[in-house]
């Protein structure tokens, strides 16, 4: 976990009505942004985040939100079989390789794991085991990141910025975050940045409902950066541990959309008084894209500053493979993936887990 200077909380050192607050004010009156506060929730402060437990409960929701891949491609490898093993030769590794890159992994991951099999076991008959157990091998090396925990605060607030295209799971990725977060002792605020649609709002209030967590919701069309900004104020007043903020859906070639974006990030950086908030941007993408998670990857970290990737959707795609050219072609780590629409359907990212989910029989 990383840790990061010390923060100036001091609220008059914050004050948005100060020094140079014509780029950050909110463009609306706090009246307009609504603060409502469920403590029933409330978790102890001051701890560290705790990796959710990798319990075997979490493992077979994994498996089973990686079963339409693991399908997809195992029935594709077991049909390269025949029941007295296969030679491992020239015409194999192609045909393995066309399999492979069926789950969106593209050329590269592909080429990378069909070398690796080659170099393990060409020239030997092989039973379909063997294949798979090198496979998930070389996948689990592939994925290996640092660390999938979020970078907090080193005091004052930890704030969490999420982005990404229209409908790719960012509200509800927020709320099973949230909820993850207030499990393991954090106190959390939610801050409804998506001001473009009332129903944003109502949904994000829901899940703040849901979990007993503070939300900070604005006027419909406030200015988001006004209601991050509001959200961030309202985690230093009550000592929260955590505040994420909502945001609209956008495609990254919305130059104003994105513009907003780096609005936000200022109006954060001028509440937090230090360049380090927000603490992590995180892009969330939908696994069910496959290849196209891949572009806005790319358009978001050029242009948004994330600081790590949530790959929502598992459950519901079969291009799973997708995760590793996110890892291969990106700086960024995968720090969670949804596992499904229920509350508790996040896990955080482990290399070990996900390649075996995705692999093995
Ligand atoms: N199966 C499955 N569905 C998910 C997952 N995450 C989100 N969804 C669903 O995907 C749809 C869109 O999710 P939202 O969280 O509203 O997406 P969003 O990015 O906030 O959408 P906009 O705010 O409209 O840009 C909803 O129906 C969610 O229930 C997941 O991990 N698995
Ligand atoms: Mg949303």
């Amino acid at each position: 976990m990383a840790f990061w200077r010390k923060k100036n909380n001091d609220p008059e050192a914050a004050n948005p009505a100060g020094e140079n607050a014509d780029a950050v004010t909110p463009k609306v009156s706090p009246q307009e942004v609504g603060v409502s506060s469920d403590q029933s929730g409330a978790a102890q402060q001051n701890e560290e985040v705790k990796s959710p437990p990798r319990s075997g409960g979490l493992l077979s929701k994994m498996r089973g939100a990686l079963s339409k891949t693991r399908q997809a491609l195992n029935t594709d490898i077991r049909d390269l079989f025949k029941a007295e093993g296969r030679l491992v030769d020239d015409e194999f590794l192609d045909e393995l390789f066309s399999r492979l890159i069926r789950t969106d992994m593209g050329v590269g991951p592909a080429e990378t794991i069909r070398d690796d099999v080659a170099k393990r076991l060409r020239a030997r008959v092989v039973q379909l085991e063997e294949v798979l157990q090198t496979i998930t091998a070389q996948t689990q090396s592939m994925l290996e990141q640092e660390s999938s925990a979020l970078k907090m605060a080193e005091s004052g607030p930890t704030v969490i910025l999420v982005v990404g295209v229209n409908g790719s799971g960012k509200t509800t990725s927020i709320g099973k975050l949230a909820n993850l977060l207030q499990k393991s002792g954090k106190r959390v605020v939610l801050g409804a940045g998506d001001t473009f649609r009332a129903a944003a709002v109502e949904q994000l209030t829901v899940w703040a409902g849901r979990i007993g967590c503070d939300i900070v919701t604005g006027k419909p069309e406030a200015d988001p950066a006004s209601v991050a900004f509001q959200t961030v104020d309202k985690a230093v007043e009550i000592g929260a541990d955590v505040a994420i903020i909502d945001t609209a859906g956008r495609l990254q070639t919305q130059t104003n959309l994105m513009q907003q974006l780096e609005k936000i990030r200022r109006v954060v950086q001028k509440r937090m008084q230090t360049e380090e908030a927000p603490h992590e941007v995180l892009l969330v993408l939908d696994a069910t894209a496959g290849q196209n998670a891949i572009s806005q990857a790319r358009g978001f970290s050029d242009s948004a500053g994330c600081t790590g990737i949530v790959l929502a959707k598992l459950d519901g795609s079969a291009k799973g493979g997708v995760i590793l050219p996110i890892r291969e072609q990106f700086q960024l780590p995968v720090k969670f993936v949804g596992l499904g629409e229920g509350i508790e359907d996040m896990a955080e990212f482990d290399a070990s887990s996900f390649a075996e989910a995705l692999f093995a029989e």
